[in-house]
């Protein structure tokens, strides 16, 4: 099933030169409804809305939910400077397997690589610290998004928990092109988060929120395994 989510933030003029960068080097992983590659594209080509309604720009993604050892949530607020959803909250880290990536076009691997990847360019943790293994594919979500008149979202976006272990700390220093803020958060400030009218958040969290979140959050808290949440197929 795809799911498709509208949203009412008006079109801006000036688009940040950096971003536009990557949206030119990225090469997005094409894929068709069951996850299969099809091609590949730059960043921008599978970003532009009219490119997307004609049917042919889903391409693979991953959003990362890391929580620390207190069983909080990290949440980041995207940089003013994003080209789609600016200063909307979000989960951990979101971003695309490349296929100039070495590697990252192999399956739940890849994703993770891809992940441990943009976990350092958007937060400034240093790979070293990350163990791609101890990312937990729990499930893909089939979506369809639109931000403006211009740009949107068409993606299988496989979700990825990481949970730290007693002591363990990350290093972050996050970088200004990507993130506006970050907190982690209890389940209870996210919630408070969610009812407030002044913020915003990116259609893809709000749809894993109300599909997943809650269920892996308990059984993360609970100190249970994640297995019996897993649903590799997708949703
Ligand atoms: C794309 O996120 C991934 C999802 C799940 C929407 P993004 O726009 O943050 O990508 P990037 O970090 O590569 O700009
Ligand atoms: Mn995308």
């Amino acid at each position: 099933t795809t799911v498709t989510i509208t949203n009412t933030v008006e079109r801006r003029e000036n688009l940040d030169d950096e971003q536009l960068k990557l949206m030119a080097h990225d090469e997005c992983i094409l894929v068709n409804e069951r996850d299969e590659i099809v091609g590949h594209t730059s960043k921008k080509d599978c970003h532009v809305w009219k490119n997307i309604l004609k049917g042919d720009m889903l391409h693979r993604a991953f959003s990362v939910f890391l929580l620390n050892e207190r069983g909080e949530l990290l949440l980041q607020q995207r940089s003013h400077d994003k080209i789609t959803f600016p200063l909307y909250w979000t989960n951990t880290c979101c971003s695309h397997p490349l296929h100039n990536e070495e590697n990252e076009s192999d399956g739940v691997q890849g994703v993770r690589l891809a992940a441990r990847r943009k976990l350092e360019h958007e937060l400034g943790i240093p790979q070293q610290q990350i163990e791609v293994d101890r990312f937990e594919y729990m499930t893909r979500i089939l979506y369809i998004a639109p931000f403006d008149e211009n740009w949107g979202e068409h993606e299988v976006d496989y979700c990825l928990v990481y949970k730290l272990k007693e002591g363990e700390v990350l290093t972050i220093k996050a970088n200004e092109n990507e993130i506006e803020d970050y907190k982690y958060v209890s389940k209870q400030m996210l919630i408070d988060m969610m009812n407030d009218d002044k913020l915003l958040f990116t259609p893809w969290f709000k749809l894993i929120v109300e599909k997943f979140l809650f269920k892996w959050w308990d059984a993360l808290l609970a100190g249970e395994s994640l297995e019996s949440h897993k649903q590799p197929e997708i949703v």
